[in-house]
């Protein structure tokens, strides 16, 4: 049975999914589509031969919808999570699960309190061909016990206009996440230094930021966000372990010569990147949704774990301290 889904969001990443999940997905349809602005909902359901509605609610109690996919933005997740929690449709939600603290221990409360798990979180790195070979080099037959996680994260052009803040909710959280994944613990402490202002950073932000975090065991976890980057988006990710080294670079494998340059392309934007990466997220959740089985991505624990980490770091870049990160124990649930 094909799984119809309805489109919270129909901006750059809602339009990205919804064409995934009409042509590159199997087993999936898109058959509602809302978005605050009506027109591109509007334009959105024409190019794919759904339904546009005029609310939230409505696309979770369509009776053609089977699944929910949230692309609204940072600010409404959370929210929308707790609609859908009234109605009980299995739901992927894109990140962050919500910008503040207090909401996301609302959302997972909420979650725990239900007793199951409905909603896959999106954070697709989790899914890239690139990380999920980087993981399978933190072995002893690889480069053994990993010590120090360096990553870069670059934005041509920061896509929420320059808040420091949503640099650390809305760009870092990814690296909060991939590294916790990666090292399969949680973060004990967190630093952030702000470097000389790149020459598109308004007055009173901060970008370039350098991120140091501390594992519960003591590894070391850096990154380098520069949100106005200007010359390409770029994410890597160098793992030094005891045995050796493993860097996963731009993603690119074709080398041009041209013009007395030799060199790699690089994506503009995120989409271009981690292309595969969405394309296989929501494959996974499609599957699981169809087979009644486990979510193969991100929980509402991860998505709470990485919010709480990065309003330790707003706190820790207000005060330039360095903040210490607690979280309660898991719920069984996601244990
Ligand atoms: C954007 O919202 C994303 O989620 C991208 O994956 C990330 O690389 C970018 O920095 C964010 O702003």
């Amino acid at each position: 049975m094909t799984t119809r889904v309805g489109v919270i969001g129909a901006g750059n990443i809602g339009t990205a999914h919804a064409l995934n999940l009409a042509r590159a997905v199997s087993g999936a349809s898109v058959g509602v589509v809302f978005d605050a602005d009506a027109v591109r909902a509007e334009a959105l359901s024409a190019e794919l031969g759904a339904r546009a509605v005029r609310s939230v609610t409505e696309v979770f109690d369509a009776d053609d919808v089977d699944a929910v996919l949230i692309a609204s933005p940072d600010g409404v997740h959370a929210e929308q999570l707790m609609i859908g929690f009234g109605v009980g449709k299995p739901i992927l939600c894109e990140k962050p699960l919500a910008v503040g603290e207090a909401d996301a221990r609302a959302v997972l409360d909420a979650e725990v309190a239900l007793g199951r798990r409905l909603v896959q979180l999106g954070f697709m790195r989790r899914f890239d061909p690139g990380y999920v070979q980087l993981k399978a080099e933190l072995t002893p037959e690889g480069i053994g016990e990993p010590l120090i996680v360096h990553n870069i994260h670059r934005n041509t052009r920061a896509p929420y206009g320059l808040v420091t803040e949503q640099t650390l909710t809305n760009m870092v959280i990814h690296e909060f996440d991939i590294a916790r994944w990666l090292l399969e613990e949680e973060y004990a402490s967190i630093m952030v230094l702000a470097g000389t202002p790149g020459p598109l950073t308004p007055a009173g932000q901060h970008d370039p930021l350098l991120v140091v975090l501390q594992s519960a065991s003591g590894v070391i976890v850096e990154i380098e966000a520069f949100a106005n980057a200007r010359y390409g988006y770029e994410v890597v990710c160098r793992v030094t372990g005891s045995q050796g080294q493993a860097v996963m670079g731009d993603g690119s494998f074709v080398t041009r010569s041209k013009a007395f340059t030799r060199g790699v392309g690089l994506p503009e934007l995120w989409l271009g990147r981690f292309a595969e990466a969405y394309r296989l997220q929501l494959q996974g959740w499609v599957d699981a949704v169809r087979s009644e089985g486990p979510f193969p991505g991100a929980s509402i624990w991860d998505g709470y774990a990485a919010t709480v980490v990065a309003n330790r770091a707003i706190e820790a870049h207000r005060t330039g301290r360095r903040v210490a990160i607690d979280l309660p124990p898991r719920p069984v649930l996601y244990t």
